[in-house]
């Protein structure tokens, strides 16, 4: 399989901008170009696919440039958006690309980066309307489906004018590094094909350059990729911990495994295919989604964090809670119901508190079951009073009823 059948057997490819791109990308080692814009201080599992499927090129041989959209930041994307955007301050958007500058380097260590505010910054608004403004046509620009999608609604001449500057990065980055191709997401088709258009234009029609999109990402129950109740999924482990992204994962849905798979993991396509078939005679045994979570979770943060997170979820599982260091447990814990209590409390009214029983009645015979424990050690005792001296770090204690039922103690 060639690298575009490959592509195109994972599903990755949405639109091509020529027919010879397969042919093409056999034969040379092409330069190649994937943009995000600094709109926060962290990407999120969204962006992900971008530095997926530059790996995926680079492992064949194929240069990227990972462009930071320091400058392009600073105006806003219309595509895909029905409302306009906030704008970012320049403070922000370049303390912003920095973060992200990391994370990128982290996925890719030995990509190319660069920040497009080093030359969209550079020129001046006379060169700019005669030079490049020349180029565009107005209703080349409001065919867009970025643009036109909008007109209702309305767009600012400021996100109006995206698709120029963008179109300024793929021209700027075939000239400068001779980067013939420029790859994103589904809704980024008008910009590739602008710069394309602007690239024929100014540098001659025999300069070809190419670009492909992939599909927008789709979860079979209809909720939105990358996002659960609490929000997104980032990448930075101070937003979601390794523990939460590895989670995200492993929850994947039966009916998307298959599909994920296939889309963000790196074995071969035979291996792949022989994980399909197992996952498929076994799915409760979920070798889809585990494959899918180690692949990620050791890619965006380390084997060692992806251990962990796995020893947090068997932990959570068994119950068995003091294998755990104490930072594994707050991030095992996170999203558990917890109360906070000022001082020591008898385990009977505590586990009404915490809504793991709803009456004293019912409370004790959880505990005379043997189905309480705090602390990963099992409670049989109705006078068990939960204090703050058997704290874990002084400062949590962690009961469970039953095999699933988690209810995080804070002590004041
Ligand atoms: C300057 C900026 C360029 C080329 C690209 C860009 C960024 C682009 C954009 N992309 C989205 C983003 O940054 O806005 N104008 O949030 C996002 N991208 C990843 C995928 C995407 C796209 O980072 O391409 O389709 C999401 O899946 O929306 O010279």
């Amino acid at each position: 399989m060639n690298l575009l059948e490959e592509l195109k057997w994972r599903d990755l490819i949405f639109d091509i901008t020529d027919p010879e791109i397969g042919k093409v990308l056999e034969k040379e080692k092409m330069t190649f170009y994937v943009g995000a814009d600094p709109t926060a201080d962290s990407l999120h599992v969204g962006h992900l696919m971008s530095y997926l499927v530059s790996k995926r090129l680079q492992d064949r041989g194929h240069h990227p440039i990972l462009v930071i959209g320091g400058g392009t930041g600073l105006i806003g994307d219309p595509s895909g958006r029905s409302d306009e955007r906030q704008l970012l301050t320049l403070e922000i958007s370049l303390k912003n690309g920095k973060a992200i500058t990391a994370q990128v380097k982290k996925i890719l260590p030995t990509a190319k980066v660069v920040n497009n505010y080093d030359w969209i910054s550079k020129f001046d608004i006379i060169t700019f309307l005669r030079d490049i403004g020349k180029h565009f046509n107005i209703n080349y620009m409001l065919s867009k489906e970025s643009v036109k999608s909008r007109l209702e609604n309305g767009i600012s001449f400021t996100e109006f004018s995206y698709q120029v500057i963008q179109s300024l990065d793929f021209m700027h980055l075939y000239k400068e590094e001779n980067c013939k191709m420029q790859i994103g997401g589904q809704d980024q088709w008008g910009n590739i094909t602008a710069g394309l258009e602007l690239i024929r234009k100014m540098l001659g029609r025999d300069k070809k350059g190419y670009g492909f999109t992939w599909p927008l990402l789709t979860k079979d129950d209809g909720t939105k990729f990358g996002k659960t109740a609490s929000g997104a999924i980032w990448l930075d482990p101070n937003r979601t911990s390794v523990y939460e992204f590895y989670q995200y994962w492993i929850n994947t849905p039966d009916k998307d495994a298959i599909s994920y798979l296939k889309k963000f993991t790196f074995m071969s396509v035979e291996k792949t295919k022989e994980i399909i078939e197992q996952f498929k005679s076994a799915p409760h045994e979920r070798l889809a989604q585990r494959k899918i979570a180690e692949e990620l979770t050791v890619l965006v943060h380390s084997r060692e964090q992806y251990e962990s997170a796995v020893r947090i979820s068997k932990a959570l599982f068994s119950g068995n809670i003091k294998s755990l260091s104490v930072s594994e447990i707050k991030d095992g814990f996170k999203d558990v119901p917890s109360i906070t209590i000022s001082q020591d409390m008898n385990l009977v009214d505590l586990l009404i508190e915490a809504k793991l029983a709803s009456s004293k009645r019912e409370a004790r015979e959880f505990i005379n079951n043997g189905a309480v424990s705090v602390n990963g050690e099992k409670a049989t005792n109705l006078d068990f009073m939960v204090k703050k001296e058997n704290a874990i770090d002084d400062s949590f204690t962690v009961i469970r009823r039953g095999k699933k039922k988690y209810a995080l103690v804070k002590h004041q």
